[in-house]
């Protein structure tokens, strides 16, 4: 190997180390989603037949993370007969069956866990999660 080429390596090796310090550093300082705190107002979407997170899109399950003692509002996006119904422990306070477009429900979860809901007309194919934290 000429001292040229050795040069040649170690600068490839210095370039290398800089570049994973770089990324290292982007990662610090860049809040991933899993360190960022969860959000203390979620807003869900009523729709025929799915509810979908406002905040990821997610669908059937509309699955949300919230922070402990925040407040999630559902709001029926069209007209038609729906529901949150709690499915499991530990659980909230079940909404009524609404039909109108524009009705909202609204529930606050002060106690960290992981909260099914589905609708009591649609059952579980229309369902939901709410992970407090
Ligand atoms: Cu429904």
């Amino acid at each position: 190997m000429t001292p040229k080429m050795k040069q040649g390596k170690m600068l490839h090796r210095a370039l290398a180390l800089a570049l994973i310090g770089a990324m290292a550093a982007a990662c610090g300082s860049d809040n991933g989603p899993s360190e960022q705190p969860p959000p203390n107002e979620i807003s869900v979407d009523v729709q025929n037949n799915f509810f979908e997170s406002e905040r990821n899109a997610t669908q059937n399950p509309a699955v949300d993370t919230l922070a402990a003692g925040g407040t999630v509002t559902w709001t029926w996006v069209s007209e038609g007969e729906h529901s949150i119904r709690s499915t499991n422990t530990p659980n909230f306070d079940s909404s009524p069956t609404q039909r109108a477009a524009g009705s909202e429900f609204s529930a606050t979860f002060a106690e960290p866990g992981t909260y099914s809901y589905d609708c009591s007309v649609h059952g579980s194919p229309m369902a939901g999660q709410i992970v407090v934290r």
